[in-house]
């Protein structure tokens, strides 16, 4: 007899058939487990108790997932700790009196994970993905897991899963025994048979709370192994320490009871960590910056891409080759094409190297790694253009070439492909001008290695049509970029206001500071580098022979920006005429002992060349404290991005953030440049100490307060009032 009713406004559906109770959460799109889900697995499993014909339950997701964890909108309102609890109910299918299965279908993370692993059996389909992704947004598994996982899998590997944050697939949960089956198809259904036929089994062995905790005997050099390998890589971040601390409780609490109330506590930390609320802003921003829409109100929602097939790449240097890379991952067939048949060689030899470097860590096949390959058509002409969807360029930065070759792609090109410029600083429109059809004409701003940075930031001109926007904005997502649309100016959102940073560096050094006294308060903010050992490590002679060609490098330059009121330090320049190009020729603004070499050491020829600029200039050098650094570097970036969105081209503050995380290194524990400055440190201050260093650096333009970060700030401290 079917005994089937559902509890549509609990998002848990129940019913019960041949002694089997099913409750299937029902939630779209990721069946988050907000407060009517809880109540919904709450009431169906009190059904199954009470009903003496159901021997067993099966836990499952409708849709496309297991439940994917807590719902982290509720996280900032009184939903979230609204009951029942997500502990309550771990507890209450743990000490079930009847078996639980959990049948995993899709996504089962965090909570989700929790509630699996509070079952008493866990059978997954082979595509099912599991894991605990909690720290990426600040906080721990703070439902039981921290305590439950390193019960079914070892120590070891449970602190690499917690503080990673990294999903494993069946197989691999298989092997860590976090799930007991694998199944091809239909989870549920023979999740039920299992049901069935385990009613008479017993359960105290199944109950994952009076399991041991695996792998103890090593417990103290593990956990001190792991501190350290998480203090060299958290940058500052708390949330994955405290998820150290919360699996010791697991091994060092003498009830699995109090294992958990030490979880709870150190939750409730985390919770209220200005840390977890800005990665929790930086998880909602990352999905926001898809939504695009123009300030002519086009958006997504309105424009259709065209599907792109085939591409042509024009560059078969560093760029070309990472672009290559993207687009032959996603299917897309790439003609590349380079000056001469030796630079193309080369190209290409790159391309299989990182292609096949993919199959020695067992990434593909060799015979996949072989099929993308041959997705590749090199070329030394346009010849072959005349059919492609999408020609990117990736030649030198000079607005001349760069123009020499959008006019070659105009004669050769379909009427309909899209031509798209690497560009990373330079005017779209006029770009597009020399074109029939700067409507087809787009920026798509790859970030070097361009095959491994996740960024992709795309720039309209005045032309652009929608579509093509759509259409870059799509085959960001399809080579798995995030694609961030942003309006056409020198240097777009991320280089122009990477200008002011990379400019109060440099001031920095002539006033008093080293490379390593910048780079280490840039360190200890969160940044994985610092700004001169980012610039060692791209090579600083691209950007002096961009400088050079358009005679903006040297003394006489800084006189001369001087005498137009814009300070400028050429500092950079002299270490380049030094021949210190950065890591590769072995030394930069640090010393790397050999070509190639990656350990930084202090030099000091740098420091006598810093010093004897700032004698010959009557600077005087003095102790410049890490709060300044971090003032005079950050805040006049931020002040740069209020001008970009006060002038409509950053749409909004995800999109600089996002910008900022993904493209240069910023803390994601920080929120990005536009929540820090609103949310961690506050308009008013920050207006503040722009005002006091433009009131001090009057011959630098970037201390000039934005407007908007005016207007806003002056508002925000009248709200206070
Ligand atoms: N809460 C609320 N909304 C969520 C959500 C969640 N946990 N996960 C996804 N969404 C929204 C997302 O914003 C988007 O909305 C839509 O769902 C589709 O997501 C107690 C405390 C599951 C792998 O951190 O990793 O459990 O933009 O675009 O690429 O210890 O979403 O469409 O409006 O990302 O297919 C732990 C986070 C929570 C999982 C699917 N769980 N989610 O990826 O789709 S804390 C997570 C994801 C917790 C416990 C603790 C991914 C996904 P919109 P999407 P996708």
């Amino acid at each position: 007899m079917c005994n089937c009713m559902s509890l549509h406004n609990e998002m848990a559906n129940y019913s019960a058939e041949k002694q089997i109770a099913l409750i299937s959460v029902t939630n779209p799109p990721v069946n988050a487990l907000s407060h009517h889900v809880r109540q919904g697995i709450m009431n169906g499993l009190k059904r199954a108790k009470e009903d003496p014909n159901v021997q067993a339950v099966v836990l499952c997701g409708s849709g496309r997932t297991f439940p994917a964890g807590a719902d982290i909108t509720e996280f900032a309102s009184h939903l979230a700790t609204k009951k029942p609890h997500l502990v309550e109910i771990c507890t209450e299918l743990d000490s079930f009196p009847k078996p639980v299965v959990a049948a995993i279908h899709g996504t089962a993370l965090g909570g989700g994970l929790e509630l699996c692993l509070s079952a008493h059996y866990r059978i997954a389909s082979k595509s099912a993905k599991v894991g605990f992704p909690e720290v990426n947004i600040g906080i721990l598994p703070g439902a039981t897991g921290t305590q439950r996982l390193p019960r079914v899998t070892h120590l070891k590997s449970a602190i690499d899963l917690i503080v990673s944050g990294r999903q494993v697939n069946a197989s691999e949960a298989y092997d860590l025994g976090i799930v007991d089956q694998i199944v091809d198809s239909d989870v549920v259904s023979k999740a039920s048979e299992f049901a069935k036929s385990i009613v008479m089994r017993p359960l105290g062995p199944r109950r994952v709370s009076s399991m041991p905790v695996k792998g103890i005997e090593h417990a103290s050099t593990i956990f001190e192994e792991a501190r350290q390998k998480t203090i060299r890589r958290s940058r500052g971040a708390i949330a994955p320490l405290t998820c150290i601390q919360a699996i010791q409780a697991s091994v060092e609490q003498p009830t699995f009871e109090k294992g958990v109330q030490k979880e709870s506590e150190l939750m409730y930390y985390l919770m209220q960590s200005g840390q977890a609320r800005a990665q929790q802003y930086a998880f909602f921003a990352e999905r926001s910056v898809s939504k695009w829409q123009r300030p002519n109100g086009v958006s997504y929602k309105t424009t259709k891409p065209v599907r792109v097939k085939t591409a042509a790449v024009i560059g078969a240097g560093t760029m070309g080759v990472g672009i290559a890379v993207s687009l032959i991952s996603c299917g897309v067939k790439v003609f590349l094409t380079e000056q001469n048949q030796e630079y193309l060689n080369r190209g290409m030899e790159i391309l299989k190297n990182i292609i096949f470097s993919g199959v020695k860590r067992n990434r593909i096949s060799k015979s996949q790694a072989e099929k993308l390959v041959s997705l590749v058509t090199p070329v030394l002409d346009y010849g072959s253009f005349s059919h492609v969807d999408i020609v990117i360029e990736a030649v030198f930065e000079n607005m001349d070439i760069k123009k020499k070759v959008f006019r070659k792609l105009d004669a050769v090109c379909k009427p309909s492909a899209i031509l798209a410029s690497n560009t990373s600083t330079l005017n779209i429109d006029e770009i597009a001008s020399v074109t029939s059809q700067p409507d087809k004409v787009v920026g798509m701003h790859f970030f070097s290695p361009a095959h491994i940075m996740k960024l992709l930031e795309n720039i309209y001109g005045k032309a652009t049509s929608s579509e093509t926007i759509a259409t870059a904005m799509d085959l960001g997502q399809r080579m798995k970029k995030i694609s961030v649309l942003v309006g056409n100016c020198h240097g777009f959102v991320g280089n122009r206001m990477m200008g002011p940073y990379t400019a109060e560096a440099g001031f920095l050094l002539e006033e008093g500071c080293f490379p390593q006294d910048v780079d280490q308060a840039l360190r200890d903010f969160g940044f994985a580098m610092g700004a001169f050992q980012t610039s060692d490590l791209a090579g600083a002679d691209i950007g002096y022979k961009i400088r050079k060609e358009l005679g903006l490098v040297g003394p006489r330059w800084a006189d001369e920006r001087l005498r137009m009121g814009q300070r400028y330090s050429p500092l950079g320049d002299m270490i380049v005429e030094a021949g210190r190009l950065g890591q590769k020729t072995g030394k930069g603004w640090y010393n790397y002992g050999k070509p190639g070499g990656r350990a930084n050491m202090r030099d000091v020829e740098v420091e006598e060349i810093i010093v004897n600029f700032s004698k010959k200039h009557d600077i005087k050098r003095r102790r410049i404290s890490p709060q300044e650094i971090i003032e005079r570097c950050l805040y006049s970036l931020i002040n740069e991005g209020f001008k970009a969105l006060e002038e409509g081209i950053a749409a909004k503050d995800e999109d600089i953030d996002i910008i900022w995380i993904y493209g240069y290194g910023w803390p994601r524990h920080m929120g990005g440049p536009m929540y820090y400055a609103k949310n961690m440190v506050g308009l008013p201050k920050v207006y503040e100490r722009i005002c006091h260093y433009h009131s001090i650096y009057k011959n630098s333009k970037h201390w000039i307060p934005s407007t908007l970060l005016k207007q806003m700030a002056l508002s925000q401290s009248a709200s206070k009032l």
